[in-house]
């Protein structure tokens, strides 16, 4: 097939890989809807894909990775710096070239007898400022439909990198699926990906974490402009106004539902709206003004699905009704629908798992939709997208929100004291395991920004990165930390979360347009607990004022753990951060003297 492109900085680098892979053909991929309908009809000849439901849900299909392929590996990821230290104690790290070298050994035939696709995609709306292009080269037709849903594809891509050398190099073969030899290989230096052997969408949709994220983290860094695991949202007032946020959230803490959050009725009523920009991925660039603005580089939710539901989160829900691919749920072999847990109280007689085994819902025991199983559903299908979300301006940010799942030690909301002090909170950012994920309950992961897994270099110098930042940004947005998941004796939780932690989101705002005081605190600013509404929810003051008490000898735990992180990062840490703990420390000790005299 005639190449898409005459650049020939592309075409050499499809060349070389052609070489390497060895497939009986070539496939540019242009983006029309012939050429996927094509490939869609194709997926579904061979068992690739199964087409559910029209009328139930049209254009959606049914995918199934293999069982040892359904999660994101991180023992298998690696940053492939020319320094190992630039990788840092956070990444996996090998030299690149024992990667290029293991890479091509493994890479090498791969393709013969399959047809190669070459993906050309822009992450960011076509020919915004905040936009990059790459490519993906995969044998993988779900790969490519995947990747029509998560970013824009085609022709349109090429457009806008003319002949341009600034785009990354993708290359994806699905090989054997050996897991021995499964890979996913970063070198930053030379924005290229190789991912090997797994056909699981967050191993090989290499536009989002692995260039939105981990390459693009480096190249914010090189650049000054930074790359987030931030969900982003804007908050319409009665007045229409409009102000956006952007919240990082470790896994299992609920961030496509802050996404797509509906504001309990007494706020509706009045006026108030949620709008989503995007779920999982904030660029976020310095204008000429000083103020700092994002776009969601995502084209797509490649969100979980156990847990969701009409009533948990009815925006995702929606999201999912046409042009969605769904990967490893429950398949209802009497109507050719899907279902996951906790989906509805009516789970299929007659289903297929994710192992593809028959599954009564009624009856079995076992789960049968995996519970990292996920629905690719692209962004314009969600009721409360964004009028802004392609804006190739962005959206101005007024506030950032780190949260994570914390049985004791942070409270509802806090507000950092300045921009130092909230790089702090980020990088001290903690979620406790739930059973489900590790079956160990309890367990404190320190994750900084959420970037932990994500960081393509070094995170003493990502720290460093988010402090010179802040000194460039006029206006710079306030920063605070939530917690949904705190918890009382009983283990029960105190807050009821979902659409009500809309009035955390107004008292942030208020926060922000200084329309309210707060307590201070050796932690930073509290609320003051009339100025969190509670009318028409069934909370008592009393039960928020607990929501808000700082344990100070949990706090003092915590920081112990946090001297132990910061250690693995030695003299990278910088010295802002490291005087923010001593501070934090001190605040503590002098508290509970306080309390004690
Ligand atoms: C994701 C993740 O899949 O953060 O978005 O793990
Ligand atoms: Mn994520």
């Amino acid at each position: 097939m005639q190449a898409l492109t005459s650049n020939q900085n592309v075409l050499k680098w499809i060349n070389q890989i052609v070489s390497l892979t060895n497939p009986s053909e070539v496939m540019w991929i242009d983006g029309s809807d012939e050429q996927l309908n094509k490939l869609r009809n194709e997926g579904c000849s061979t068992g690739e894909l199964k087409q559910l439901n029209k009328e139930k849900y049209p254009g959606c299909y049914y995918h199934k990775s293999h069982s040892n392929d359904v999660a994101r590996m991180e023992d298998r990821t690696f940053i492939c710096s020319r320094e190992k230290e630039n990788a840092g104690p956070n990444n996996n790290w090998m030299s690149p070239d024992d990667a290029y070298e293991l890479g091509r050994e493994i890479f090498k035939n791969s393709m013969i007898g399959r047809t190669m696709y070459v993906i050309p995609y822009s992450m960011g709306p076509i020919g915004s400022p905040f936009s990059k292009v790459g490519f993906e080269i995969t044998d993988s037709i779900y790969v490519v439909l995947s990747m029509n849903i998560m970013t824009r594809i085609g022709q349109k891509a090429l457009d806008v990198l003319g002949d341009s050398n600034d785009f990354v190099r993708g290359v994806h073969s699905k090989c054997t699926l050996d897991l021995n030899n499964r890979y996913i290989f970063h070198f930053p230096e030379d924005n290229t990906i190789w991912s090997c052997n797994s056909a699981y969408g967050g191993n090989v949709l290499l536009g989002k974490k692995c260039f939105a994220l981990r390459i693009a983290s480096y190249q914010g860094w090189k650049e000054g402009w930074m790359a987030e695991h931030m969900l982003i949202l804007g908050i319409e007032n009665p007045k229409k106004e409009v102000k956006y946020v952007a919240a990082a959230f470790p896994s299992a803490c609920g961030k496509t539902n802050l996404a797509m959050l509906i504001p309990p009725e007494i706020y509706r009523k009045k006026g108030y709206k949620v709008w989503t920009v995007g779920d999982d991925i904030a660029w976020l660039r310095i204008k000429e003004d000083g103020t700092l603005w994002a776009i969601n580089p995502e084209a797509g939710f490649f969100g979980v699905a156990p847990g969701t539901s009409k009533k948990s989160n009815y925006n995702a829900m929606m999201s999912t009704m046409k042009d969605t691919i769904f990967t490893n749920v429950v398949y209802n072999l009497d109507d050719d629908t899907i279902w996951w847990e906790k989906f509805d109280d009516n789970p299929p007689e007659n289903g297929l798992d994710w192992k593809g085994n028959p599954w009564n819902g009624k009856k079995s025991q076992e789960k049968g939709a995996h519970p990292n199983s996920r629905f690719t559903a692209p962004a314009r299908n969600c009721p409360s997208i964004s009028s802004e979300w392609e804006s190739p301006n962005g959206v101005p940010i007024s506030a950032f929100i780190f949260g994570g799942r914390r049985a004791k030690t942070a409270p509802l909301v806090y507000q950092s004291r300045n921009w130092q002090h909230g790089v702090f909170v980020g990088s001290i950012l903690a979620s406790e395991t739930t059973a489900a994920a590790t079956g160990k309950v309890g367990v404190v992961r320190r994750d900084p920004m959420a970037m932990l897994p994500f960081c393509g270099y070094n995170m003493g110098d990502y720290f460093a990165h988010w402090l010179n930042m802040g000194k460039k940004i006029n206006n710079a947005p306030k920063i605070f930390h939530v917690n949904w998941f705190r918890t009382n004796e009983d283990g029960e939780f105190l807050w009821p979360g979902f659409g009500e932690n809309f009035r955390i989101l107004e008292w942030i705002l208020r926060r922000c347009d200084k329309e309210v005081d707060a307590e201070v605190s050796p932690i930073g600013y509290l609320p003051k607990v009339q100025d969190i509404k509670l009318e028409g929810l069934n909370i008592s003051h009393k039960q928020l004022e607990n929501l808000l008490t700082i344990d100070c000898e949990s706090w003092l735990e915590d920081v112990a753990g946090i001297e132990e992180f910061y250690k693995k990062f030695g003299s990278k840490i910088p010295e802002e951060l490291s005087k923010e703990l001593n501070t934090l420390k001190n605040n503590l000790n002098n508290y509970l003297s306080s309390i004690v005299a």
